[in-house]
C-alpha cells in the first residue's frame, strides 16, 4: 500500500482547480471551510456540499486542514466552553460525512510566519523566506514591542536599524502585510490585535499555553474516539519563539510531551518536515522515529538555512531535511497501518506560468506538481528497493 498522495485545495475559489489537482496526480484532497468564521460550528450541509464537489471531480476529501482553534480556547478565556462545544459539534458533523482526520495548530495569534513571499531563487522561481533582520524591523519599528531588542543579537538589531532607515513606507507596509498574513481568505490579524495578544500571552507563557492545549485535547478526545476522528497538531512554523509569543510545538520534546500528556490514540501529529526542519535544533528523521506512531498526516517540503538561522523553502528533495530518510520512515510506518497515511507536497515554488498568475503564497500549482512528482518517485524508489 502506497502513501496517500494528497493536495491542499482551498475550495471553489482556489485558482488551482480540482482538474489541475487530478493532472498533478493526487487522489486525496485536503480542504477546509475557510469562509466559516473561526470558532463557529461548520454546518453539516456545507460540509456535505464541499464533499460533493470534491467527489464529483473523482477525488476524495481525506483530511480537514484546519478546523481552527479559536483564540478563546488557546488563551482559555471566558467564552472558552462555548467554543469547545462548537469544536466538538464541528467534529461530529465532519465524522457524519466520513471525514476523520483533522489538522489544527496551537500557535498563538499568527499561523505560519515569513518575511518575504517572493524570494527569488537562482533559477527565477520564487519561494517563501524567513529573515531575522526583517522580522526585527517589524518587531522594533512597526510593532514597537517593549523589550524586543533583547530577543535579537546586537548585530541583528543594528542591521535592522540600518535596513529600517533605508525602507520606504511601501516596503514597511508590504513587510507588515506578509508577517500578519495567515491562511488566505481567513481573517487576518492587525498590528493592534497582535499587540494586545502579545500582552495576553505574556501572562499565559509556555506552561500556560501547554496546559490550555491539554485542556482542549481532553475536552474533545471523547468525541474523537466516539466518532473515529484523529486529531493532528501542526508544528510551530517557524519552530522557535518569535515576537515574544510562547511556542509549544517546536521540538521533539514538545511533540512527545503533547502525545504523552494526553495519551490517547486520537491525539496525533501532522508531521511537517518544513516547519520542524527550519530549526537547527531539529532532526526531522529522528523526530519521526520518536513520534511516528501518532503521525496520521504529513506535510513534505524542504528548507535551507544559513548560518544566521534565516531560511528559504528549497526544492522538495534538496535542503536541510533528509527527505530520503523521512520518506523511508514514513513508508515503514505506512506498512503497519490499515489506511494509508496521507501526505501532501507542502508549498511549492512559484515557477513557469505561475509567475504570471495571482497565486496563494506557497500554493501555486506547478511548484507543488513538481514537488509531488519528486516525492512520488522517491517513494516508489524506496518502496521497490526495500521490497527487493
Ligand atoms: C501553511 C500551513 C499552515 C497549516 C496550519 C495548520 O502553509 O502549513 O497554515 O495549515 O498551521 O493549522
Amino acid at each position: 500500500m502506497s502513501l496517500l498522495q494528497s493536495w491542499r485545495w482551498y475550495g471553489p475559489n482556489d485558482p488551482v482547480s480540482l482538474q489541475d489537482v487530478k493532472q498533478a496526480g493526487a487522489t486525496g484532497i485536503v480542504s477546509a471551510l475557510h469562509h466559516v468564521p473561526h470558532g463557529e460550528v461548520w454546518p453539516l450541509a456545507e460540509i456535505q456540499e464541499r464533499k460533493r464537489i470534491i467527489e464529483a471531480a473523482g477525488l476524495q476529501w481525506v483530511v480537514v486542514e484546519s478546523v481552527p482553534v479559536h483564540e478563546a480556547i488557546k488563551t482559555r478565556s471566558a467564552d472558552c466552553e462555548v467554543y469547545l462545544e462548537n469544536y466538538r459539534q464541528t467534529l461530529r458533523n465532519l465524522a457524519a460525512c466520513g471525514i476523520r482526520t483533522v489538522c489544527y495548530n496551537f500557535m498563538p495569534v499568527l499561523d505560519w510566519t515569513r518575511t518575504n513571499i517572493a524570494y527569488e531563487l537562482w533559477n527565477g522561481a520564487k519561494a517563501l523566506y524567513f529573515n531575522w533582520v526583517d522580522l526585527a524591523v517589524f518587531d522594533l519599528f512597526i510593532l514597537q514591542r517593549e523589550g524586543a531588542e533583547n530577543d535579537y543579537t546586537p548585530t541583528v538589531v543594528q542591521q535592522a536599524q540600518e535596513r529600517y532607515e533605508n525602507c520606504s513606507a511601501e516596503d514597511l507596509e508590504a513587510l507588515c502585510d506578509i508577517i500578519l498574513m495567515g491562511v488566505p481568505t481567513e481573517e487576518s490579524v492587525t498590528v493592534e490585535t497582535l499587540r494586545q495578544s502579545i500582552e495576553v500571552y505574556k501572562r499565559i507563557g509556555p506552561d500556560g499555553l501547554r496546559s490550555n492545549l491539554t485542556y482542549f485535547l481532553e475536552a474533545i478526545m471523547d468525541v474523537c474516539e466516539d466518532n473515529g476522528i484523529a486529531m493532528t497538531i501542526h508544528p510551530d512554523d517557524p519552530p522557535f519563539a518569535i515576537l515574544g509569543l510562547p511556542r509549544i510545538a517546536s521540538t521533539k520534546e514538545d511533540l512527545l510531551h503533547i502525545i504523552n500528556t494526553v495519551d490517547r490514540p486520537a491525539n496525533g501529529i501532522c508531521f511537517c518536515t518544513g516547519s520542524l526542519g527550519a530549526g537547527v535544533h531539529n532532526n526531522p528523521v529522528d523526530i519521526l522515529k520518536a513520534v511516528g506512531h501518532r503521525v496520521y498526516f504529513a506535510h513534505l517540503r524542504n528548507v535551507l538555512k544559513d548560518t544566521e538561522g534565516n531560511f528559504y523553502e528549497s526544492d522538495h528533495l534538496t535542503g536541510d531535511v533528509d527527505m530520503y530518510g523521512v520518506m523511508r520512515e514514513l513508508i515503514a510506518l505506512n506498512q503497519e497501518r490499515q489506511l494509508p497515511i496521507p501526505f501532501r507536497p507542502d508549498h511549492g515554488h512559484q515557477m513557469l506560468d505561475d509567475l504570471q498568475k495571482v497565486t496563494n503564497p506557497g500554493y501555486s500549482a506547478i511548484g507543488r506538481l513538481r514537488g509531488l512528482a519528486e516525492l512520488r518517485g522517491l517513494e516508489m524508489g524506496i518502496a521497490k528497493s526495500v521490497a527487493s
